[in-house]
């Protein structure tokens, strides 16, 4: 059983990569809006990407004996002035992530619950990635240009993404 604070943390957590799903859900919508089927395309592999982080927890939470309930999800921006702005803003939202999750593994590490520690590497890593991604896909953005066949370009590469 892990401590409750741990617990409420990891809770916290999940609603938050549920949250991420959501927005990046929302990104793909704008993108749709915008005839760019490519960068909507990635927008939805990524919150299925998601949805798989937020099911870790929650099984994680549930082999640790936790009772799992579930708070609303926070709401979205739904309004971008060009196609850069989500990525700017998916940028920062992992880097807030990425906060969160480091103050989880602080926090096991301070209680010496080692398992939640271990648990938290594998996201560790992950947020890694997610920012490298996240910074890629605005360095693309300024280098394809924010419309004509640089833009065309750059969704069909983002269009490519497997998984
Ligand atoms: Fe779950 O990594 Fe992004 O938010």
């Amino acid at each position: 059983m892990i401590h409750k604070d741990i617990a409420n943390m990891l809770l916290e957590q999940l609603n938050m990569e549920l949250h991420s799903g959501y927005l990046y859900m929302e990104f793909a919508n704008y993108y749709e809006s915008e005839n760019l089927p490519g960068f909507a395309h990635w927008y939805m592999v990524q919150a299925a990407e998601e949805y798989d982080h937020a099911m870790r927890i929650r099984n994680f939470l549930i082999g640790s004996g936790v009772k799992v309930t579930l708070k609303p999800i926070a709401d979205t921006i739904k309004e971008y002035k060009d196609a850069k702005a989500p990525l700017v803003e998916g940028l920062k939202h992992e880097q807030m992530i990425t906060a969160s999750i480091n103050r989880i593994y602080e926090k096991a590490l301070s209680m010496k619950d080692y398992l939640t520690a271990e648990f938290l590497r594998w996201f560790i890593t992950e947020q890694g990635e997610e920012e490298t991604n996240a910074q890629q896909n605005i360095d693309k953005a300024e280098l394809a240009g924010l419309s004509g066949s640089g833009l065309y370009m750059l969704d069909r590469e983002m269009g490519a993404r497997q998984g």
